[in-house]
Protein backbone atom coordinates (compact mmCIF):
# COMPACT_ATOMS: atom_id res chain seq x y z
CA UNK A 1 0.00 0.00 0.00
CA UNK A 2 1.34 3.39 -1.30
CA UNK A 3 2.39 5.78 1.91
CA UNK A 4 0.73 8.44 0.71
CA UNK A 5 -2.45 6.73 1.24
CA UNK A 6 -3.97 8.61 4.32
CA UNK A 7 -7.27 7.62 3.57
CA UNK A 8 -6.81 4.23 2.33
CA UNK A 9 -5.22 3.90 6.11
CA UNK A 10 -8.32 5.74 7.55
CA UNK A 11 -10.52 3.01 6.53
CA UNK A 12 -8.59 0.37 8.17
CA UNK A 13 -9.09 2.50 11.77
CA UNK A 14 -11.87 1.74 13.85
CA UNK A 15 -11.08 4.74 16.54
CA UNK A 16 -12.69 7.97 15.39
CA UNK A 17 -9.46 10.15 16.70
CA UNK A 18 -6.82 8.30 14.14
CA UNK A 19 -9.18 8.40 11.13
CA UNK A 20 -9.49 12.14 11.59
CA UNK A 21 -6.04 12.50 11.84
CA UNK A 22 -5.06 10.79 9.07
CA UNK A 23 -8.07 12.47 6.72
CA UNK A 24 -6.71 15.62 8.29
CA UNK A 25 -2.94 15.01 7.20
CA UNK A 26 -4.26 14.36 3.40
CA UNK A 27 -6.07 16.99 3.22
CA UNK A 28 -3.80 19.79 4.94
CA UNK A 29 -0.74 17.81 3.70
CA UNK A 30 1.33 17.73 7.05
CA UNK A 31 2.66 15.19 8.46
CA UNK A 32 4.03 17.86 11.49
CA UNK A 33 3.31 18.05 14.99
CA UNK A 34 4.56 21.16 16.97
CA UNK A 35 5.28 20.54 20.44
CA UNK A 36 3.52 23.44 22.15
CA UNK A 37 5.74 23.35 25.19
CA UNK A 38 5.63 27.43 26.08
CA UNK A 39 5.05 28.58 30.10
CA UNK A 40 1.87 30.98 29.20
CA UNK A 41 -1.85 30.60 27.87
CA UNK A 42 -1.57 33.78 25.34
CA UNK A 43 1.77 32.59 23.74
CA UNK A 44 0.13 28.82 23.68
CA UNK A 45 -3.05 30.48 22.00
CA UNK A 46 -0.66 32.42 19.57
CA UNK A 47 1.56 29.83 18.56
CA UNK A 48 -2.24 27.49 17.97
CA UNK A 49 -3.20 30.53 15.82
CA UNK A 50 -0.42 31.23 13.78
CA UNK A 51 1.12 27.09 13.08
CA UNK A 52 -2.28 26.01 12.87
CA UNK A 53 -2.57 26.29 9.07
CA UNK A 54 0.30 24.00 8.96
CA UNK A 55 0.15 21.36 11.37
CA UNK A 56 -1.69 17.90 12.14
CA UNK A 57 -1.03 17.78 15.69
CA UNK A 58 -0.70 20.27 18.41
CA UNK A 59 1.47 18.78 21.40
CA UNK A 60 0.71 19.87 24.76
CA UNK A 61 2.35 19.89 28.61
CA UNK A 62 -0.46 21.62 29.89
CA UNK A 63 1.02 21.26 33.74
CA UNK A 64 4.02 23.58 32.39
CA UNK A 65 1.32 26.50 32.19
CA UNK A 66 1.99 29.01 34.95
CA UNK A 67 -1.42 30.73 34.32
CA UNK A 68 -3.42 27.77 33.85
CA UNK A 69 -7.14 28.64 33.74
CA UNK A 70 -10.30 25.93 32.56
CA UNK A 71 -11.34 28.62 29.72
CA UNK A 72 -8.20 28.31 27.83
CA UNK A 73 -9.59 24.61 26.62
CA UNK A 74 -12.44 26.39 25.20
CA UNK A 75 -10.12 28.89 23.10
CA UNK A 76 -8.09 26.30 22.20
CA UNK A 77 -10.40 23.38 20.97
CA UNK A 78 -12.16 26.60 19.20
CA UNK A 79 -8.50 27.34 16.93
CA UNK A 80 -8.33 23.39 16.62
CA UNK A 81 -11.40 23.56 15.01
CA UNK A 82 -11.44 26.20 13.25
CA UNK A 83 -7.27 25.17 11.62
CA UNK A 84 -8.44 21.67 11.84
CA UNK A 85 -5.94 19.92 13.85
CA UNK A 86 -5.96 17.04 16.52
CA UNK A 87 -4.98 18.42 20.37
CA UNK A 88 -2.40 16.11 22.39
CA UNK A 89 -1.57 16.08 25.47
CA UNK A 90 2.05 14.47 26.25
CA UNK A 91 1.24 13.07 29.65
CA UNK A 92 2.82 10.07 29.43
CA UNK A 93 0.49 8.22 32.26
CA UNK A 94 2.82 5.20 33.94
CA UNK A 95 0.12 4.51 37.02
CA UNK A 96 -1.77 1.89 37.63
CA UNK A 97 -5.29 1.50 35.78
CA UNK A 98 -7.15 2.77 38.93
CA UNK A 99 -4.98 5.60 39.25
CA UNK A 100 -4.43 6.69 35.51
CA UNK A 101 -8.23 6.75 35.13
CA UNK A 102 -8.39 9.37 37.23
CA UNK A 103 -5.49 11.39 36.12
CA UNK A 104 -7.31 11.08 32.64
CA UNK A 105 -10.93 12.03 33.54
CA UNK A 106 -10.29 14.52 36.85
CA UNK A 107 -8.12 17.16 38.56
CA UNK A 108 -7.70 20.49 37.32
CA UNK A 109 -6.88 19.60 33.71
CA UNK A 110 -9.67 17.42 32.90
CA UNK A 111 -7.65 15.73 30.15
CA UNK A 112 -10.03 13.81 28.20
CA UNK A 113 -12.93 16.55 27.81
CA UNK A 114 -10.89 18.19 25.82
CA UNK A 115 -7.57 15.91 24.48
CA UNK A 116 -8.08 13.93 21.38
CA UNK A 117 -4.74 11.83 22.23
CA UNK A 118 -2.69 11.07 24.84
CA UNK A 119 0.39 9.00 25.56
CA UNK A 120 1.14 6.50 28.17
CA UNK A 121 4.20 4.31 29.43
CA UNK A 122 3.59 0.28 28.85
CA UNK A 123 6.12 -0.55 32.25
CA UNK A 124 3.07 -0.83 34.50
CA UNK A 125 1.71 -3.84 32.65
CA UNK A 126 -1.65 -3.33 30.30
CA UNK A 127 -3.78 -2.28 33.26
CA UNK A 128 -2.68 0.87 31.86
CA UNK A 129 -4.31 0.63 28.69
CA UNK A 130 -7.47 -0.83 30.24
CA UNK A 131 -7.76 2.23 32.80
CA UNK A 132 -7.01 4.64 30.29
CA UNK A 133 -9.64 2.80 27.67
CA UNK A 134 -12.43 3.24 30.31
CA UNK A 135 -12.16 6.53 30.18
CA UNK A 136 -11.19 7.79 26.84
CA UNK A 137 -12.77 4.72 24.14
CA UNK A 138 -16.49 6.18 24.82
CA UNK A 139 -15.32 9.96 23.52
CA UNK A 140 -13.80 8.74 20.42
CA UNK A 141 -10.55 9.24 22.15
CA UNK A 142 -6.95 7.56 20.78
CA UNK A 143 -3.87 6.34 22.51
CA UNK A 144 -0.28 6.57 21.77
CA UNK A 145 2.01 3.61 23.23
CA UNK A 146 5.44 5.13 24.22
CA UNK A 147 7.90 2.71 22.56
CA UNK A 148 10.87 4.68 22.49
CA UNK A 149 12.64 8.22 23.28
CA UNK A 150 14.50 10.30 22.34
CA UNK A 151 17.07 11.11 24.82
CA UNK A 152 20.06 9.86 25.59
CA UNK A 153 20.39 6.40 27.03
CA UNK A 154 17.02 5.69 27.63
CA UNK A 155 15.93 2.12 28.84
CA UNK A 156 13.19 1.82 25.85
CA UNK A 157 14.28 -0.84 23.03
CA UNK A 158 14.63 -4.12 22.37
CA UNK A 159 12.11 -6.42 23.98
CA UNK A 160 10.47 -3.23 26.05
CA UNK A 161 9.60 -1.81 22.40
CA UNK A 162 8.54 -5.23 20.89
CA UNK A 163 6.15 -5.82 24.11
CA UNK A 164 4.68 -2.12 23.57
CA UNK A 165 4.00 -3.27 19.79
CA UNK A 166 2.69 -6.74 21.32
CA UNK A 167 -0.18 -4.52 22.91
CA UNK A 168 -0.94 -2.13 20.50
CA UNK A 169 -2.23 -5.04 18.93
CA UNK A 170 -4.14 -6.24 21.37
CA UNK A 171 -6.03 -3.07 22.65
CA UNK A 172 -6.09 -1.88 18.95
CA UNK A 173 -9.52 -0.08 19.30
CA UNK A 174 -7.73 2.29 21.69
CA UNK A 175 -4.44 2.16 20.73
CA UNK A 176 -3.81 4.18 17.19
CA UNK A 177 -0.33 4.32 17.28
CA UNK A 178 3.55 4.78 18.76
CA UNK A 179 5.86 7.66 20.06
CA UNK A 180 8.45 5.98 18.66
CA UNK A 181 11.99 6.78 16.73
CA UNK A 182 11.20 4.73 13.60
CA UNK A 183 8.42 2.62 12.05
CA UNK A 184 7.81 -0.60 14.35
CA UNK A 185 5.02 -2.17 12.83
CA UNK A 186 3.67 -2.81 8.74
CA UNK A 187 0.38 -2.85 9.59
CA UNK A 188 -0.92 0.63 8.34
CA UNK A 189 -3.53 0.74 11.41
CA UNK A 190 -0.64 2.60 13.37
CA UNK A 191 0.58 6.07 13.07
CA UNK A 192 4.32 6.84 14.51
CA UNK A 193 4.80 10.10 15.54
CA UNK A 194 8.52 11.05 16.46
CA UNK A 195 10.02 13.50 18.78
CA UNK A 196 13.76 14.45 18.54
CA UNK A 197 13.32 16.48 15.04
CA UNK A 198 15.70 19.76 14.27
CA UNK A 199 16.70 20.91 11.04
CA UNK A 200 20.01 22.75 12.33
CA UNK A 201 20.55 20.90 16.03
CA UNK A 202 22.13 17.58 16.94
CA UNK A 203 20.82 17.65 20.33
CA UNK A 204 20.30 19.66 23.70
CA UNK A 205 22.81 19.88 26.80
CA UNK A 206 20.57 17.68 28.59
CA UNK A 207 20.37 14.41 26.75
CA UNK A 208 17.79 15.65 23.90
CA UNK A 209 19.48 14.11 20.54
CA UNK A 210 17.51 15.70 17.18
CA UNK A 211 17.51 14.05 13.54
CA UNK A 212 16.50 15.38 10.88
CA UNK A 213 12.54 15.38 8.89
CA UNK A 214 14.31 13.47 5.87
CA UNK A 215 16.06 10.96 8.46
CA UNK A 216 12.37 10.17 10.50
CA UNK A 217 10.24 10.22 7.40
CA UNK A 218 12.42 9.14 4.66
CA UNK A 219 14.48 6.60 6.23
CA UNK A 220 12.99 5.75 9.40
CA UNK A 221 9.61 5.14 8.22
CA UNK A 222 8.04 7.21 10.83
CA UNK A 223 4.66 9.17 9.76
CA UNK A 224 4.80 12.36 11.76
CA UNK A 225 7.67 14.46 13.02
CA UNK A 226 6.99 16.15 16.36
CA UNK A 227 9.27 19.98 16.40
CA UNK A 228 9.26 21.55 20.03
CA UNK A 229 12.44 24.18 20.01
CA UNK A 230 13.01 24.59 16.53
CA UNK A 231 9.50 26.15 15.53
CA UNK A 232 8.73 27.24 19.14
CA UNK A 233 12.27 29.21 20.11
CA UNK A 234 12.16 30.67 15.96
CA UNK A 235 12.21 34.02 15.10
CA UNK A 236 8.85 33.90 12.97
CA UNK A 237 7.27 29.99 14.60
CA UNK A 238 4.70 30.66 11.56
CA UNK A 239 7.60 30.91 8.96
CA UNK A 240 9.36 28.04 10.84
CA UNK A 241 6.29 25.93 10.81
CA UNK A 242 5.91 26.10 7.06
CA UNK A 243 9.36 25.09 6.59
CA UNK A 244 9.09 21.88 8.75
CA UNK A 245 5.63 21.01 7.37
CA UNK A 246 6.93 21.17 3.93
CA UNK A 247 10.55 19.33 4.59
CA UNK A 248 8.20 16.81 6.46
CA UNK A 249 6.14 16.25 4.16
CA UNK A 250 8.50 16.20 0.74
CA UNK A 251 10.74 13.29 3.02
CA UNK A 252 6.95 11.54 3.09
CA UNK A 253 6.55 12.02 -0.72
CA UNK A 254 10.82 11.43 -1.81
CA UNK A 255 9.83 8.00 0.35
CA UNK A 256 6.88 7.23 -1.63
CA UNK A 257 8.44 7.74 -4.80
CA UNK A 258 10.94 5.15 -3.69
CA UNK A 259 10.51 2.49 -1.19
CA UNK A 260 13.54 0.97 -1.11
CA UNK A 261 14.40 4.22 1.02
CA UNK A 262 12.20 2.99 3.53
CA UNK A 263 14.31 -0.46 3.87
CA UNK A 264 16.92 -0.23 6.90
P1 LIG B 1 12.01 19.81 21.39
O1 LIG B 1 11.99 21.24 21.81
O2 LIG B 1 11.76 19.62 19.89
O3 LIG B 1 13.23 19.08 21.86
O4 LIG B 1 10.74 19.18 22.14
C1 LIG B 1 10.43 17.82 22.06
C2 LIG B 1 9.11 17.53 22.72
O5 LIG B 1 8.83 16.14 22.59
C3 LIG B 1 9.03 17.83 24.20
O6 LIG B 1 7.71 18.29 24.47
C4 LIG B 1 9.25 16.51 24.89
O7 LIG B 1 8.53 16.38 26.09
C5 LIG B 1 8.72 15.52 23.87
N1 LIG B 1 9.42 14.22 23.85
C6 LIG B 1 10.74 14.11 23.48
O8 LIG B 1 11.42 15.08 23.21
N2 LIG B 1 11.31 12.86 23.42
C7 LIG B 1 10.64 11.73 23.73
O9 LIG B 1 11.19 10.62 23.62
C8 LIG B 1 9.28 11.87 24.10
C9 LIG B 1 8.71 13.12 24.15
BR1 LIG B 1 8.33 10.34 24.52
Amino acid sequence: MSRLCFSERAKLCTNPTAKQLLHIMENKKSNLCVAADVLYQEELLHLAEVTGPSICVLKTHIDILKDFSPDLLTKLQKIADKHQFILFEDRKFADIGQTVKSQYHDGIYQISSWAHLINAHILPGSGIIQGLQEVGMSRGRGLLLVAEMSSAGNLLHGSYTQAAVGMAHEYSDFVIGFISQRKLTENPKFLHLTPGVHIHNSGDPLGQQYNSPEQIIGKNGSDIIIVGRGIVQAKDPKAAAEIYREAGWAALEKSCRNPSLLQQ
